[in-house]
C-alpha cells in the first residue's frame, strides 16, 4: 500500500450551496470531481493529522464508491481514524449525534462527512451530495465553505491511498495505513440519544392500549432502519408501521421528498374514512419530517409552534425553552409562541447552518424552517424521527387527534395561513433577472398600496449573526404588509437543473371566527388575492414563462 500524489485541475463549479454540494452523479463521475472536493475540504481545514471524522451517507446511488474514495484520500492526508456508519449508512441526524458524543471523550474528533443529496431523487442520472459538518456537528458555517470553495478553484495535487476495497459492511475495527476504521452500527446511538429526550415508556403504553394507529413512511431512504428500531423494537408499534423501510440506492425510484406530492401513498392512506390517526415520513437523509393526523396535513410552520407550545409536557424539555429559531421564509406561527411564553424568536436565513451558533450560546432550544426541517439543541441539524417522537409524546399525553391539537393552538395563538409555491427547473437567466429586478424596485415598492395590501417593507434580507457578528446578505426578497401579511421570493440553492423560484406567501389570522371558517376553505382559496400579487409583483411569467407553479405546498 502506497500513498500517490495525482496531479488535477480545478473544476469551476464546486461552491456548496444551501447544504453542501449537490450536483449530478455523472458531474460527481468526472474524473477527479470528488477527490478534488474531499481534498479542498482537507485543505480548507488546514492540517488533518491526526484528526478522526465521521462518515456515511444516505445510502443513494455512489454512496459506496464516494466512501471507498474518502476512506483512502483521509489515510493518505495523514487521517488518525474515521468512524463510518455499516454499510456506509448514517443519517444526518445521526452523523451530528456521533460527533458530538464522540468529541466529549476525545477531542481529536473535528467534524464529519456526509454524503447525501437530502430530498433530492437518487440513480445514475439523479443526484449525489457531500457536505462537511463541523466539531459541533452542525454544518460548515459560509467561512469554512468559503474556503473550500476557494481551495476547490486552487487545487492541483491530491493524496490518495492505493488499496482494495475496504470492508465497510462489517461491525469492527480495521487499519488503512496509519488510520484506524471503526465501523459501527449506525442506528443505536442516535436511538439511545432518542430515549434520553422522550418518554418511551408512555408512548409505548398508549401504542399498546389505545385504538391509535400510526404509519411512517421511510420512502425507501435512510431511516429506514432506525425506524424500524425506535418505532417497531423499542417502542413496540406493530411490525409494518414503518413503510417503504428499506433502504434503496434509488429511493424505489422515487423522490424522497415528505410533501403532500411526493409521499402521496402515505397521504392517501391518511385520507382514507377509517384512515389511521397519525402519520409521518421523512426524507432521503432523515433530517426532515412531514406530520399528518387523519384527513389532516399539519404544515411545518404550524408543527414547529406546536412542538415549541407543549415543549415541556416532553422530558427533554421539560425546564423550558431558552429561545426559539425560524428561518426568515418559515411563517410567524413560532413568534407567536414566543411572544407567548416571553422568550426570544430569532429569523435566520434558510439553510441549518445559521442555528448553529444560536444553539451552541444556548440562546435557543427549538427552531425550524418552512421546508420540513425542525429541531433542537440536541444535536446541530434539523432532525426527522426527533419530531415525530415529539408528536408522538405529545399525543399520548394529550390523547386527542392531530386535528383537534392543531385547532385548538390555532385558537388560541392564530393562525398563519401559509403556502409556498415553487417554480422548478426554469431558465437560469431569467430567473436571476427576475430576483435582479425586484432588488432594484424594492426601494418603489416600499409603501405601495396593492387592492387591500400595503407594503410597510420591502427588502434584500440580510442577517448579522448575534454571535460571531457575521453578515450575510442577499437572503431574498421580503414583502411585509402592514397586516402582516407577507410575500418572500428567493432562489434555491440545493437544486441541479436550471434554477428553482421559491415564492413563500402567508396571512395572519387572529379573528376567531375566522379561524373556524378557515379550518373548511382551501389555504390556495384563502390566499388567493396575495397569490395573484406575487405573481404580478415580480412578474413571474415574463421572466419565466410560468403561469402557475410546480409544487405548491
Ligand atoms: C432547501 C430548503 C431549506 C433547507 C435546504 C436543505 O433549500 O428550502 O430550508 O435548509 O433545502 O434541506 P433551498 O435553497 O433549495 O431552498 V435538506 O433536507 O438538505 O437537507
Ligand atoms: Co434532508
Amino acid at each position: 500500500m502506497t500513498i500517490k500524489e495525482i496531479t488535477t485541475s480545478a473544476y469551476t463549479d464546486q461552491r456548496p450551496g444551501t447544504s453542501g454540494l449537490r450536483k449530478k452523479v455523472t458531474v460527481f463521475q468526472q474524473e477527479n470531481y470528488l477527490e478534488n472536493f474531499v481534498q479542498s475540504i482537507f485543505n480548507a481545514l488546514g492540517t488533518v493529522t491526526g484528526i478522526t471524522l465521521v462518515l456515511g451517507g444516505d445510502g443513494r446511488y455512489f454512496n459506496r464508491e464516494a466512501i471507498q474514495v474518502i476512506l483512502k484520500m483521509a489515510a493518505a492526508n495523514g487521517v488518525a481514524k474515521i468512524i463510518v456508519g455499516q454499510n456506509g449508512l448514517l443519517s444526518t441526524p445521526a452523523v451530528s449525534t456521533l460527533i458530538r458524543q464522540h468529541r466529549k471523550r476525545d477531542n481529536s474528533v473535528q467534524g464529519g462527512i456526509i454524503l447525501s443529496a437530502s430530498h433530492n431523487p437518487g440513480g445514475p442520472d439523479a443526484d449525489f451530495g457531500i457536505k462537511y459538518n463541523i466539531d459541533n456537528g452542525g454544518p460548515a458555517p459560509e467561512k469554512i465553505t468559503e474556503a473550500i470553495f476557494q481551495q476547490t478553484l486552487e487545487i492541483t495535487h491530491y493524496k490518495i491511498f492505493e488499496s482494495a476495497a475496504i470492508d465497510i459492511d462489517h461491525i469492527g475495527e480495521k487499519q488503512l495505513g496509519k488510520m484506524e476504521i471503526q465501523v459501527i452500527d449506525s442506528v443505536k446511538d442516535y436511538a439511545d440519544l432518542m430515549e434520553t429526550l422522550f418518554d418511551f415508556e408512555v408512548i409505548r403504553h398508549y401504542l399498546q392500549t389505545s385504538p391509535f394507529r400510526f404509519y411512517f413512511d421511510a420512502m425507501h431512504a435512510v431511516t429506514g432502519p432506525y425506524a424500524i428500531e425506535i418505532f417497531e423494537h423499542r417502542l413496540l408499534a406493530p411490525v409494518g408501521t414503518v413503510l417503504r423501510g428499506t433502504p434503496l440506492a434509488d429511493f424505489g425510484g422515487g423522490h424522497p421528498d415528505p410533501n403532500l406530492v411526493y409521499a402521496s401513498q402515505l397521504v392517501s392512506k391518511m385520507n382514507a374514512t377509517d384512515g389511521p390517526d397519525f402519520g409521518a415520513a421523512s426524507d432521503g437523509d432523515g433530517d426532515r419530517n412531514m406530520i399528518l393526523g387523519h384527513q389532516f396535513f399539519v404544515t411545518p410552520n404550524d408543527s414547529l409552534a406546536i412542538l415549541a407550545a407543549n415543549a415541556t409536557l416532553v422530558p427533554g424539555y421539560a425546564q423550558g425553552l431558552a429561545g426559539l429559531a425560524r428561518s426568515m421564509p418559515t411563517s410567524q406561527a413560532v413568534d407567536r409562541v414566543a411572544k407567548a411564553l416571553g422568550i426570544p424568536c430569532y429569523e435566520t436565513p434558510t439553510g441549518w447552518k445559521f442555528f448553529g451558533n444560536l444553539l451552541d450560546a444556548e440562546k435557543i432550544t427549538l427552531c425550524g424552517e418552512e421546508s420540513f426541517g425542525t429541531s433542537s439543541a440536541h444535536i446541530r441539524e434539523k432532525d426527522g424521527l426527533w419530531a415525530v417522537l415529539f408528536w408522538l409524546n405529545i399525543l399520548a399525553i394529550k390523547q386527542q387527534s392531530v386535528a383537534d391539537v392543531v385547532i385548538a393552538h390555532w385558537l388560541h395563538y392564530g393562525r398563519d395561513i401559509y403556502t409556498r409555491h415553487d417554480y422548478e427547473k426554469v431558465n437560469k437567466e431569467g430567473a436571476e433577472a427576475l430576483m435582479a429586478q425586484l432588488r432594484a424596485n424594492a426601494s418603489k415598492i416600499n409603501g405601495q398600496q396593492y387592492g387591500d395590501y400595503e407594503v410597510r417593507l420591502c427588502d434584500d434580507f440580510a442577517y448579522t449573526d448575534p454571535v460571531d457578528g457575521s453578515v450575510s446578505s442577499h437572503q431574498g426578497i421580503r414583502l411585509l404588509f402592514t397586516n402582516g401579511a407577507r410575500i418572500v421570493y428567493r432562489l434555491s440553492g440545493t437544486g441541479t437543473e436550471g434554477a428553482t423560484l421559491r415564492v413563500y406567501i402567508e396571512q395572519p389570522e387572529t379573528d376567531e371566527t375566522k379561524i373556524q371558517q378557515s379550518i373548511a376553505q382551501s389555504t390556495q382559496t384563502i390566499l388567493a388575492e396575495l397569490i395573484k400579487l406575487s405573481l404580478s409583483i415580480a412578474d413571474i411569467e415574463q421572466f419565466t414563462g410560468r403561469t402557475q407553479p410546480d409544487v405548491i405546498t
